[in-house]
């Protein structure tokens, strides 16, 4: 029997109406949003060995979860742009015709929640009431899925409430059916406002309000409304008089956004007064403020992290999030005590694990004990330094943009764009080394613009085309910069010490927004002065007996010709697949680029 519920909206009730005819459940569940109804679910998930309940006294209201050994990560392979017509998906996404997709997706669904119930998740990305907030509904047959959209998204009835009878809103279709790889599918139908996703039941594919919505179907609706979706954290740098800057980041999945959005400043510059405050981690929601400047939203509620390197000292803000109310998946479990642990939470792994594949772990084995795409999903009222200001509908208004890759070389520290349009074309050359967020090859480096090569909803052309147009309706346009973490030497060791050094880079960010320093002049752009970011009190071993000095700033802080000129003619590879729709400020700038090298 279906709960009794009054919901009175004409679309959804199709839309649960025609879910419900194709994949038949036992009953249908409506997710009211209220913790007794939560509590019924995750009661049921534990009797199922879905979700197993951590230790109360150490870990209050926490989860662990395991996923299909098949299935850990998105699986860009498998992600498709479904529009009517094919170029509309452009060269960088999967395309599949939208008719063939509903038959593809409708033959998977039929029947498969025979024995199982659905539920019925209204959420809403961004603050319920916010003029900017976007509602969606996902359907789906996994509990898992609806404790962690709860975590992740504001669900239940005041969504439905703020929607009222519109049928504005994202019709989101999920279904675990047998998990079967070769038949998964995550469908995104811009056009139409839909997401179907099948055969998965991890993170990004199902949990449909992170990637699909607020990225793929959000960057079609912005490009069409005027606005931006970005793969974004957002963070605000406290200054010693109480003024606050804001910075929104772009770097590719597992390249440290959560790490940067909530790192500790170092002991000189916290003793001093400066702080960082987190307003998200993931996705900013961009739009022109009436100030003529550009403002940032984080529509997520909560944290969908890499949990492997997280720890006390790495960050410790993240490792407080999770102390309460998350759910770990396919990290390794002390079956003893019932808490969690990964590689790098703290030196010595305690006996008598189970790996993320439930089975005893053996150290020797050299197999890792988390997954290394394991990942905890937090609340973020949980966050130590959650930005007061966090859920403001307006956003927050931001001085800089920063674009960043993983690269062993090539990429300098940071550099800053000589413009808007020139900070377009910094974006759009972004390469990183591919990560285990995604299924495939981990280190290979790829062209990834924006940090959204896996989430531009439709041609990546008209995407770079947009970002040139916006900047003509920013009267105030932060400034752009790009940053690289991820130098290595010769041995592989990182040359940069990272997470909350990271905080000097962006002090010198900061003052370059207002015109307190200088920089130097080259043909990819403007770079420090190495005697303007400041080192005091850093003390970091790059490998053991050999400190970070002056000379090794240095050393990633100037333009290796060689190595830029051998990459831009991967851009002019890239640029080529784009075709007729790149932008002509794009291939200005590139032109630029090859005739300053030359010099
Ligand atoms: P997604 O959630 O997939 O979008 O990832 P993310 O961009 O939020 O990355 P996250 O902050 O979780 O970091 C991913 C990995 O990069 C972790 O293993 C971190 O330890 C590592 N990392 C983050 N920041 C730094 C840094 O500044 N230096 C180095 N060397 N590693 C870093
Ligand atoms: C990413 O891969 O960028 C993530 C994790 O944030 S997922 O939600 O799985 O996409
Ligand atoms: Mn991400």
């Amino acid at each position: 029997m279906d709960e009794l519920v009054s919901v009175t909206n004409k679309a959804v009730l199709d839309f649960v109406d025609e879910a419900r005819a194709l994949a038949a459940p036992d009953r249908v569940i409506w997710i009211d949003g209220s913790e007794t109804q939560l509590e019924d679910l995750r009661k049921q998930a534990m009797a199922t060995g879905e979700l197993i309940k951590l230790n109360e006294e150490k870990l209050p209201g926490c989860y662990y979860h395991r996923s299909a050994l098949n299935d850990v990560a998105r699986v860009e392979g498998r992600t498709f742009i479904c529009t009517r017509k094919k170029e509309d998906a452009g060269p960088t996404n999967n395309w599949m015709d939208p008719q063939e997709a509903y038959t593809v997706c409708r033959d998977v669904l039929r029947g498969s929640m025979k024995g199982r119930d659905m539920y019925v998740i209204p959420f809403c990305m961004g603050p319920v009431g916010s003029r900017f907030a976007k509602v969606g509904i996902e359907i789906t047959d996994s509990i898992y899925v609806v404790v962690s959209m709860a975590i992740m998204t504001r669900v239940g009835d005041e969504v439905l409430k703020m929607l009222g009878d519109s049928s504005d809103f994202v019709h989101g279709m999920h279904g675990k059916c047998m998990l079967d790889e070769n038949k998964r599918y995550i469908l995104q139908f811009p056009e139409d406002n839909a997401i179907w996703s099948v055969n998965s039941g991890y993170g990004g594919n199902v949990l449909l309000g992170k990637k699909c919505f607020a990225l793929r179907i959000a960057s079609f609706q912005g490009k069409r409304e005027g606005w931006m979706a970005e793969h974004m954290l957002i963070l605000g740098i406290e200054y010693p008089d109480g003024q606050v800057k804001y910075v929104a980041a772009a770097f590719p999945s597992a390249c440290g956004k959560t790490n940067l959005a909530m790192m500790l400043p170092p002991e000189y510059y916290s003793e001093r007064g400066y702080k960082v405050w987190t307003v998200g981690d993931d996705i900013a929601w961009l739009r022109v403020g009436k100030d003529g400047r550009l403002w940032a939203c984080n529509p997520e509620a909560g944290f969908f992290g890499v949990a492997p390197g997280t720890n006390a000292h790495s960050n410790p803000n993240a490792l407080a999030c999770t102390r309460r109310g998350t759910i770990f998946t396919n990290v390794a479990l002390n079956p003893s005590d019932k808490t969690v642990w990964w590689e790098k939470l703290e030196n010595d792994p305690p006996a008598g694990l189970l790996s993320w594949k439930g089975e005893p772990w053996d150290k020797a084995s050299g197999e890792k004990a988390a997954h290394p795409n394991s990942r905890f999903t937090a609340p973020a009222k949980n966050c130590p330094c959650i930005a007061k200001n966090w859920e403001d509908p307006d956003g927050v208004p931001l001085s800089a943009i920063v674009f960043g890759g993983r690269r062993a070389r090539t990429a300098p520290l940071v550099y800053q764009s000589r413009d808007w349009d020139h900070g377009v074309f910094v974006g759009s050359i972004m390469a990183s080394e591919t990560t285990a967020a995604a299924t495939g090859a981990v280190g290979v480096v790829r062209r990834d613009p924006m940090a959204m090569r896996p989430f531009i909803g439709y041609h990546v052309g008209d995407y770079l085309q947009h970002w040139i147009e916006m900047g003509k309706k920013i009267p105030n346009k932060p400034k752009i910069f790009n940053v690289n973490w991820f130098r290595t030497d010769e041995n592989g060791d990182f040359l940069w010490p990272g997470f909350g050094d990271n905080f000097r880079v962006l002090e010198w960010i900061i003052k370059r927004c207002e015109g307190k320093v200088d920089a130097q002049e080259t043909a990819i752009g403007g770079l420090p002065f190495a005697g303007d970011i400041d080192l005091s009190g850093l003390d970091y071993e790059i490998r053991p007996g050999k400190k970070f000095d002056r000379e090794t700033l240095d050393s990633i802080l100037t333009v290796e010709k060689d190595a830029w000129v051998e990459d831009t003619a991967s851009i002019e590879d890239f640029y080529a697949s784009i075709g007729d729709r790149l932008p002509a400020e794009l291939r200005a700038s590139l032109d630029r680029l090859e005739r300053e090298l030359k010099n």
